[in-house]
């Protein structure tokens, strides 16, 4: 039933916060940041001023579910009343993924989207919250938007929000708050609908009936409701499928990163003799995943091309991909894979908004990231439990298990050994400090030989958009040794204490005899002549990388 209130809205007056830029993927801070007064709202007002499409239109609001979101949600809808949303579309408990948000803006052709996540990173009343603005194709809105939004934010003086009561985010329906209608829906079903017109879920269903097993870990975050509707109450798969399953405000004290440090237990499971034969996890807003497979475990970057190779066997991609795209760090076995389909292969800047002008524009099928991220067109998102479906789907349809279609992918294509070192929270001009050593090296290493590989290029890489011509400069710096190698430095853009620097080693081999080596083996070579070209002991004092993955 619908329950009209109409309470005036107030104007108050505020100071502007000067640190509210968005990095690769929105704004990330400390929950108590966010606590701040007026400090979301002064975020939120700017958004409002910057966009006035979302007047008289639809807004789709959603987070992760964790602490703090209730509260950031029930501002939101206040705002949204105050600034002339015409409808809010909230998900139930305030859980909406982030690929199930960017789903809701395109069905329901909303003006934008708030997710409130700050993906993997921590939660809790000391861990981190974060904001992202979704416009209405579904991506996240580019730099040029989130440039306005940030300089508005510098200088705003005042927010609307109406006064009217608070919504109940645990009862689905329809209420008014002034002369905004407020709609709590299920943050599942629609996305559960759409995974259904894309993958083949009679097979699959059929494949868990026959003993397939799965175990999917949604590390107390988002997914847990998404998993167990499709997982299992429309796949049939057991209920001790799911880990974890329980979104909590705190993630359960945990790191929801799907990673080989922060999902180990994972990759020791598949080393058994009575693993799965998929094995996944999704991390805090559930876009990113993890896949393994019985003794297996399978990098994003190789995710991404072995997909590419099969995508062409699902129903909701039976007619081949119009091409392929990773981040620039993201290792180029997708550019193998793209080279044999006769389909082109774009390298973007990280961050996924850089991929949504290509999906927009039809270049693109499919798209993925070193860290984790895999997607493709159905939206304009990452997203994890699509790539965990993807890969069900495919187990499903060649009725072989994953190690020996990534045995039989590497022996077709080769294999790209690949690896990233992080060091966190390190003072940010010694971070730079690494980047500037290499850049200064630059002229002289084109034709030297470094461990055995010849230098064919070094440079910083510079994207510029072939939809709309923008540029997008200084994100990080490579050095290629031709088709066999690569070394790229770059600071991460959404770390939320100092700098966070990253390091990611790529090796490609084709003899049959180099298809098994350990990644720790096959990387030790680049990693010995990181550390001379980088000298980051040296510049920074760290010994050894904090997380490596
Ligand atoms: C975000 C972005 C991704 C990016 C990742 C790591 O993921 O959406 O595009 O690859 O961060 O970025 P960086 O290396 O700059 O830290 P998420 O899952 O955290 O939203």
């Amino acid at each position: 039933a619908c329950k009209p209130h109409t309470m005036p809205l107030r104007e108050i007056s505020t100071k502007p916060y000067p640190d509210q830029k968005f990095g690769t993927a929105g704004l990330r801070k400390k929950v108590a940041v966010f606590q701040q007064p007026h400090y979301l709202e002064n975020l939120l007002q700017s958004i409002f001023d910057c966009v006035p499409e979302l007047k008289g239109k639809t807004l789709v609001i959603g987070g992760d579910g964790r602490y703090h979101n209730r509260a950031a949600i029930q501002t939101a809808i206040a705002m949204a009343a105050a600034n002339g949303v015409a409808k809010v579309l909230v998900g139930q408990g305030g859980i909406v993924s982030t690929p199930a948000v960017s789903h809701l803006i395109r069905l329901h052709a909303a003006a934008g989207g708030l997710v409130f996540s700050a993906s993997h990173n921590p939660a809790g009343p000391d861990g981190d919250f974060g904001v992202k603005f979704n416009i209405a194709n579904g991506g996240q809105a580019g730099e040029t938007s989130t440039d306005r939004i940030f300089a508005r934010t510098r200088e705003i003086a005042s927010y609307r929000i109406s006064e009217g009561p608070k919504i109940d985010l645990d009862r689905r329906g329809l209420s008014r708050l002034d002369q905004t209608e407020v709609e709590v829906i299920d943050g599942v079903a629609d996305y559960a609908a759409l995974m259904q017109k894309l993958f083949d879920f009679e097979l699959m269903r059929a494949w868990i009936k026959r003993g397939g097993r799965v175990c999917f870990d949604s590390m107390h975050a988002v997914t847990g409701p998404y998993a167990q509707r499709i997982l299992v109450e429309q796949l049939g798969a057991p209920a001790h499928s799911l880990l974890n399953s329980q979104p909590l405000e705190d993630f359960g004290g945990g790191h929801p990163d799907p990673n080989l440090i922060y999902a180990k237990h994972l990759l020791d499971l598949s080393n058994t003799a009575t693993s799965p034969a998929l094995l996944a996890a999704s991390d805090g807003d559930g876009d990113r995943n993890m896949i393994l497979g019985a003794g297996v475990f399978i990098s994003p970057g190789d995710s991404l091309a072995m997909l590419a190779a099969h995508l062409h066997k699902l129903p909701g991609y039976k007619n081949g991909i119009a091409g392929i795209a990773r981040s620039m760090p993201t290792c180029r076995a997708a550019d193998v894979v793209a080279a044999h389909l006769g389909v082109p292969c774009y390298e973007t800047p990280t961050g996924w908004k850089f991929f949504c002008n290509l999906l927009d524009a039809d270049r693109i099928t499919l798209c993925g990231e070193e860290s984790f991220g895999t997607g493709s067109i159905h939206v304009r998102e990452k997203d994890g439990l699509w790539a965990v479906l993807a890969w069900l789907n495919i187990l499903a349809v060649t009725g072989q298990p994953l190690r020996e279609l990534a045995s039989a992918h590497w022996r077709q294509h080769g294999r790209h050994y690949y690896q990233r070192h992080d060091y966190d929270e390190l003072p940010t001009d010694k971070a730079a400090s690494v980047l500037e050593g290499l850049k200064a090296q630059f002229a002289a290493l084109p034709g030297t030989t470094l461990g055995g590989w010849t230098v064919t290029a070094a440079d910083e890489f510079a994207y510029d958009d072939p939809i709309d011509g923008s540029r997008a400069t200084a994100q990080g710096l490579r050095v290629v040794f031709g088709d066999a190698a690569r070394l790229i430095v770059r600071l991460s853009g959404t770390g939320t204490k100092g700098a966070t620097l990253r390091l990611y080693f790529e090796r490609y081999e084709q003899s049959a005899d180099k298809l098994d080596m350990s990644t720790r083996e096959a990387l030790n070579p680049l990693v010995t002549l990181a550390d001379k070209l980088l000298r980051v002991t040296e510049l920074t004092g760290r010994k050894a990388p904090d997380v490596v993955t």
